[in-house]
């Protein structure tokens, strides 16, 4: 199994795909090409037919998206979701909205686990769309979260979801109080997590169309 991933500090879709398969304790090699070089677009195509990353190339079983990646995985490794249906049906939805939404936020606060953008990015829209991600890492906790710390109590397809989140919540200075900020600090001392941290800090590439504030 190999997963077709971009660069570390940048690319929050591939993290999703990547902390789900650490999660799920697959073995995989990863395919690492960086983004926004003038190569990049040709070499992600002889990997992913939709020019996008993550990719997943499952001994010649091509998944690509992120949301159908954690699907695939969780159809080996059914920890990956909740057991019960209605927790289960609760870490699809979150998980949907989270990868269909928030444009705001994903506009004004992308991932950038290098940099130190305490205070950058805020609006009235932004601000709108931390709150509601907020209620969800609340709400989760609260009705789901009693087998352990994390949204649905152990790791989930959820977590990987949110898991870029809480890098831009590091990175933008962002204040999570109560079970929220609970959650956030277990996720960002998650072993996965730090693994893709410090791989992140270690790349040299920049991206300046994603610095966004110097
Ligand atoms: N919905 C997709 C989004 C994938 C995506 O936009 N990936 C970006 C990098 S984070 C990409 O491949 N960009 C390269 C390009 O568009 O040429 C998913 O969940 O996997």
């Amino acid at each position: 199994m190999k997963i077709i991933i971009g660069n570390k500090n940048y690319s929050s879709w591939s993290l999703r795909a990547w902390l789900a398969a650490r999660e799920g304790g697959f073995n995989f090699g990863e395919i690492d090409i960086p983004l926004f070089r003038p190569d990049s677009r040709e070499r992600i195509l002889s990997h992913s037919p939709s020019g996008k990353v993550p990719c997943l190339n499952d001994n010649g079983v091509l998944v690509w998206d992120s949301l159908a990646i954690g699907e695939y995985l969780a159809e080996k490794q059914p920890a990956l979701l909740p057991a019960d249906p209605v927790a289960r049906a609760t870490a699809r939805a979150v998980s949907a909205e989270m990868h269909a939404g928030f444009r705001d936020l994903r506009t004004h606060m992308p991932m950038n686990i290098r940099k130190d953008y305490r205070g950058f990015g805020r609006s009235p829209d932004v601000d709108e769309d931390i709150a509601r991600i907020i209620a969800i890492w609340n709400d989760c906790r609260a009705r789901f979260g009693a087998g352990g710390p994390y949204l649905f109590g152990h790791f989930t397809l959820a977590d990987a979801a949110f898991a870029p989140v809480c890098f831009r919540c590091k990175t933008y200075g962002l204040e999570v109080n109560g079970a929220a900020g609970d959650y956030l600090a277990t996720m960002l001392a998650n072993k996965h997590m730090q693994e893709w941290e410090a791989a992140a800090r270690a790349e040299t590439e920049s991206i300046a169309e994603e610095d966004l504030y110097g």
